[in-house]
């Protein structure tokens, strides 16, 4: 069968999901799994995948039992680098650091492009208003086993908007299915949709909010990462696929949602009403925010497209996803790097496993004190501040993308002794799980300088590797005897069940 073709931006609606799902296909990066239920099964395999496969696809698990079989759920959204650069409008061919490189720099060049309004859209293909509104009739998912519930938002749009200011929000924060017309909301300390929320509690009035699960992951990437504190995340959105996205205005709120959301709700949070929610998997890779009592929203009005898809992405333990994560955040906290004045950086990147409790960044060493500023810097800038825990500075040759790397320069090139600094009283919050329950707030940092140090670099021991030139020439003359070699020793990254 012939590939489907990619579409551009320019043919396609930039920003639905289904023309994204297309694109996906045609890089052949798309699985369907047939008959999944959606307590723990659905969870359960996508775990296993991103287990057994350094690249694995996005899946869609449709004909879940007991539902509509065209009522999907769509996991690993953004699990490889082609994937992530699908969806950052960025070429599809570069390698981890170009791509962070390219991002940063499309990040740093963003204009904001307001949304055009739209009446209505594919999202209102379906409309269910009051008693009508049956939530319990989507697959949705248990996505691990400790979680207190069904989590219908992992991957999902809040819209929100400043009582007082009228200023619009658009975030990620977890939602869990409570009832058919009853969704759980938890906000952490310190968010645009919490502080919306404070105010409007502190009126005594209700609260209006819109949600959208299933949308381009883009949108997903605009609510939960990369955008900066004053910008709006659809204004975002637009700016960096270089044309505005669609949206339009919720009936009941007023909230503005995209035109193409395959799953929307708009209903309010009424003051002094709360249920259990919690606890969930999270990023770090425990259950470490117990159950609470946390707010809810009434949903008054329901809205989807036929066959709708809910995006999921719940987080795993990090040893085996999340390096999309990783590269939006080391783009960030690149970018803060420079425009805070430090010179000669070379890379930077957060190992996956660690997220952001390890940043490493690569330099080309300039003068004393470099590295330290580098890392001081890098885990106090605003994209580097919160949650850290460990942060490398290496040498140039350092590949920072590679962990065996990045720790045979700290078992070689630091001597703790003179290479190590502690920050005390640094930005933590409630998902850190070594800091004890109750203390949660602060946390250190360690620095580490894991670079030749400075003042007799030129005198530090050579590598023993061969040279560039020397592995070309070879690896040229040998190329098909090594081939084989490779496929004949090619073992896939399987873990036994
Ligand atoms: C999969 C995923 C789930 C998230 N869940 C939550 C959550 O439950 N609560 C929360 O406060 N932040 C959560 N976040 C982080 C926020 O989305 C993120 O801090 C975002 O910048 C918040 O938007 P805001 O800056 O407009 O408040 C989540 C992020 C991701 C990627
Ligand atoms: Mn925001």
């Amino acid at each position: 069968m012939a590939k489907p073709e990619m579409k551009t931006n320019e043919a396609a609606n930039a920003c639905d999901l289904r023309d994204w799902l297309d694109n996906v296909e045609a890089l052949g990066q798309l699985e369907h799994i047939s008959g999944a239920d959606w307590d723990l099964e659905i969870g359960a395999l996508t775990e296993i995948i991103l287990e057994r496969l350094s690249s694995p696809p996005a899946v869609m698990f449709e004909s879940v039992p007991g539902y509509d079989p065209n009522r999907r759920v769509l996991a690993n959204m953004l699990e490889t680098l082609e994937r992530t650069a699908l969806t950052l409008n960025l070429p599809t061919d570069l390698k981890t650091i170009p791509l962070i490189d390219a991002l940063r720099a499309k990040l740093r060049a963003l204009q904001p492009i307001k949304p055009t309004i739209v009446s209505t859209g594919p999202v209102m293909e379906n409309v269910e208003r009051g008693d009508q509104i049956d939530l319990l009739k989507f697959p949705v998912p248990r996505w691990h086993e400790g979680d207190g519930g069904r989590y219908l938002g992992t991957a999902h749009l809040v819209i929100t908007r400043d009582p007082e200011t009228g200023v619009e929000n658009v975030g990620c924060y977890r939602v869990m299915l409570h009832d058919k017309d009853k969704v759980g909301l938890y906000i952490s300390p310190g968010k645009h949709g919490k502080m919306h929320y404070e105010k409007a509690m502190r009126a005594g009035k209700p609260f209006p909010v819109a949600m959208v699960f299933g949308q381009h992951p883009l949108l997903f990437i605009a609510a939960s990462q990369a955008v900066p504190f004053g910008v709006n995340e659809y204004e975002w959105t637009g700016g960096l696929l270089g044309q505005p996205i669609e949206v339009m205005e919720g009936p009941l709120t007023g909230l503005r949602f995209p035109a193409t959301a395959e799953i929307a709700i708009e209903g309010e949070i009424i003051p002094g009403e709360s249920l259990p929610e919690g606890p969930f998997g999270e990023w770090p890779g425990y259950y470490a925010s117990a159950q609470r009592a946390e707010p809810f929203v009434r949903v008054k009005a329901l809205y989807y497209r036929n066959d709708p898809i809910i995006c999921g992405a719940a987080p795993f333990k990090p040893t085996i996803h999340g390096m999309y994560r990783s590269c939006l955040r080391a783009a960030t906290v690149w970018n803060g790097m420079e425009q805070a004045g430090v010179p000669d950086i070379r890379g930077v990147y957060l190992p996956p496993p660690a997220q952001r409790f390890m940043i490493v960044v690569a330099i080309k060493q300039r003068y004393p004190g470099h590295a330290k500023q580098a890392a001081l810097v890098a885990c106090q800038c605003h994209a580097g501040a919160y949650l850290g825990r460990y942060v490398v500075v290496v040498d140039e040759d350092i590949d920072i993308t590679d962990l065996n790397e990045v720790v045979w320069a700290i078992a070689t090139r630091s001597d703790p002794a003179t290479s190590v600094d502690i920050l005390r009283r640094t930005w933590s919050g409630p998902l850190d799980p070594i800091i004890p329950p109750g203390q949660k707030g602060h946390n250190s940092r360690m620095i580490i300088e894991a670079t030749r140090p400075y003042e007799w670099r030129d005198r530090f021991p050579d590598v023993s590797q061969i040279g560039s030139d020397t592995r070309k020439r070879f690896s040229a003359k040998w190329e098909k005897q090594l081939a084989a070699v490779q496929a004949r020793h090619a073992r896939a990254n399987v873990r036994q069940d």
